[in-house]
């Protein structure tokens, strides 16, 4: 009260000056301001999209019998053999990998943060490069090498960490999954999977058990469907690549890039995707000798995860191929294929689906 009242009567106070400056001083303020929140509510509005494709409805799942059946390939990668026999008791299998929806329902429901989304742990990896330290994920970047050299490395140069790559945003921040309810959601890491097959009540299935149930019923045959090539006779079968890998993809198939899940016709046991679209996790630690030492029944894969050459981490499996597998340079959409990667890793072609 006092001051109001002195106010006007204090003439050595340049008062219009002062108001000016006070206005001026306010408008970059106020743009930074405005900025921030036109840049948080765009941010808003992109991780609503994912959780706005929520599907509650129970994800399909088929019976898969038990049986007895030849694992492995022969005259493939060397992690592939020896072919051995196998037997696996009866299984539900997801009929498709877990999609946008499903996943979405269970990030509504519980609000779990995956592993791209987490801030960086320095503890975790106290030696990564500066590149490594946001929230981020692998993402495929079209380009035009020599797919047969010098790229037997564990980091080709067609994959490129994305901050802000996850599975609501699979290709960075400027993606989307709206939309795309039904399509595989990617960028998921082993643990992420686990952690929605827990609250649903599933679990991953064994690297066995996902073999046979890609198998369909069929005996030793190099593909999910039989012996015909993709495209022969204009059939496709699967979401693989076609054209010059890892350039250009014609998208000869139907789909450049993921496709919806149950696009193309289901194996035997009716699972869709066995074969493409994107790489699905195991439970197992890979091991590329573990075929030698395999039990018969029921295998689980090794106790840990053994050194894997080339790698840093111990890596688990996954299976299946995914829209990238091209003949010329990864011919991995075959049944008996194997591939691996770290727990905490992730990338736009990786996804899952479970088993009970
Ligand atoms: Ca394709």
């Amino acid at each position: 009260m006092a001051k109001k009242a002195n106010r006007p009567t204090s003439p050595a106070v340049p008062a219009a000056p002062s108001r000016r400056f006070s206005f001026w001083f306010l408008v970059p303020v106020l743009l930074v301001i405005g900025l921030v929140a036109a840049v948080l509510a765009v941010g808003w509005q992109r991780e609503d999209d994912a959780l706005r494709e929520a599907d509650a409805t129970a994800p399909e799942m088929v019976l898969v019998p038990g049986g007895t059946f030849w694992m492995g390939r022969e005259n493939g990668p060397a992690d592939e053999s020896p072919v051995h026999e196998v037997t696996v008791g009866p299984f539900q299998m997801d009929a498709t990998e877990v999609t946008v929806g499903q996943f979405a329902a269970f990030v509504k429901a519980t609000g779990y943060v995956t592993v791209a989304e987490r801030p960086f742990d320095e503890r975790k990896y106290p030696n990564a490069p500066l590149e490594f330290r946001k929230p981020g994920s692998a993402v495929f970047v079209p380009m035009d090498v020599p797919v047969h050299g010098p790229w037997d490395t564990p980091t080709p140069p067609w994959w490129r960490y994305v901050p802000g790559a996850n599975w609501r945003r699979p290709e960075g921040p400027q993606s989307s999954v709206k939309g795309k309810k039904n399509y595989p959601a990617v960028q998921i890491a082993w643990e992420d999977a686990g952690a929605y097959a827990q609250w649903a009540g599933k679990r991953l299935p064994t690297e066995a058990e996902w073999e046979w149930a890609a198998r369909g019923g069929l005996d030793r045959k190099p593909y999910c469907w039989g012996d015909a090539k993709p495209g022969e006779g204009g059939k496709w079968y699967a979401n693989a690549y076609q054209g010059k890998f890892p350039a250009e993809d014609t998208g000869a198939d139907g789909f450049i890039g993921l496709a919806p899940v149950k696009s193309f016709p289901p194996n035997g046991y009716g699972l869709y995707d066995m074969s493409g679209n994107a790489w699905e996790w195991c439970s197992d630690w890979y091991d590329p000798k573990y075929y030698a030492v395999s039990p018969k029944d029921n295998p689980k894969g090794p106790e840990s995860g053994p050194p894997v050459e080339g790698e840093f981490q111990p890596q688990k499996v996954r299976r299946g191929g995914s829209f990238l597998c091209d003949d010329s340079y990864c011919h991995r959409y075959v049944p008996s294929a194997r591939d691996k990667n770290p727990t905490d890793s992730s990338a736009n072609h990786t996804g899952f689906r479970c088993v009970k």
